[in-house]
């Protein structure tokens, strides 16, 4: 039997979406594609699913589109980007509850895009990232454009995109493109923690602060002030609100249900 292409796996609330094409670095090939966004809105949908952890195997993360799949000049990107791509990223983004990214090795292309598409990211000493479109003549895609100025500012997204250039695990924590690097040994069970962590949250109000926060970089101050009025009115009608307030005032740790 073929290995499958993706691995998932569900413990303690946290489900780990692995990407499992280890000989080619894990790069997207259409089955892949598809068995990546089924994964991800499966977890999306699960109810028992409170934190979703990307991970990868094998010495790479992701090395962005399969180009053995690839004829340049015929293959329809744009559907493929419209089709795959785009709602993997997009679903990455605005599920209502945490994604971490656990990134091992390299990620190239759309591999780093959906990377940085995650909420947190925690990187081994042996992670890096480039933005490899250009040295194939390609714009980046997959939240790219978006998202690049966003985590560094358009100074650095431009030279990480022009140059194409790798950059280190090191650098990445610097310029803002990654929340922690840790040893390459460590890197599993620290994100299993933070993991972990978020997993036993108040899942609801973390879709909740996801949503406000994407919707803030949309939008001015006062569209934004607005908007946290509305969430927190739907925040503080949960269960885990009322939880986190009775447990303050027992002086207990609050033992939350994500609703
Ligand atoms: O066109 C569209 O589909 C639109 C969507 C575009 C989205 C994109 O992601 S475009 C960008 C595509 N990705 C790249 O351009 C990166 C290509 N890969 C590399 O530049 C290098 O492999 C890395 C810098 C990522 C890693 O280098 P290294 O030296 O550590 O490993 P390697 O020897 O190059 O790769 C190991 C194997 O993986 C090798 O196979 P082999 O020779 O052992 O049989 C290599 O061919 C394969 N591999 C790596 N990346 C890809 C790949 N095979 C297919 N597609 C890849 N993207």
């Amino acid at each position: 039997m073929m290995d499958k292409s993706v691995v998932t796996g569900t413990q303690g609330g946290v489900r780990t979406v692995t990407l499992n094409r280890p000989d080619v670095l894990n790069a997207i090939n259409t089955q892949m594609g598809a068995d990546l966004l089924d994964a991800l809105r499966e977890a999306e949908r699960a109810p028992e699913v409170r934190c979703v952890l990307l991970a990868a195997a094998g010495r790479g993360f992701c090395a962005g589109a399969d180009l053995r799949e690839q004829t340049p000049g015929e293959t329809k990107v744009g559907e493929l980007l419209r089709t795959r791509y785009n709602r993997i990223v997009l679903t990455l983004r605005t599920m209502e509850k945490p994604v971490i990214a656990a990134i091992n090795g390299v990620a190239a292309g759309a591999g780093a895009n959906m990377a940085f598409a995650a909420d947190l990211r925690i990187a081994s000493d042996r992670a890096s990232f480039i933005e490899a479109f250009s040295r194939i003549g390609l714009i980046p895609d997959s939240g790219g454009t978006w998202l690049l100025p966003r985590l560094t500012g358009m100074g650095r997204a431009l030279e990480l995109v022009l140059f194409a250039d790798p950059v280190d695990a090191a650098a990445a924590e610097r310029m803002g493109l990654v929340n922690r690097v840790v040893p390459h040994d460590d890197l599993m069970p620290r994100a299993l923690e933070w993991a972990g962590r978020l997993a036993a949250g108040p899942t609801r109000t973390y879709g909740l602060i996801k949503r406000a926060l994407n919707r803030a970089l949309a939008t001015d101050l006062e569209g934004a002030l607005e908007y946290e009025a509305h969430l927190q009115e739907i925040a503080s009608r949960t269960g885990d609100h009322r939880e986190g307030v009775a447990a303050f005032l027992a002086k207990r740790p609050p033992v939350y249900t994500g609703r």
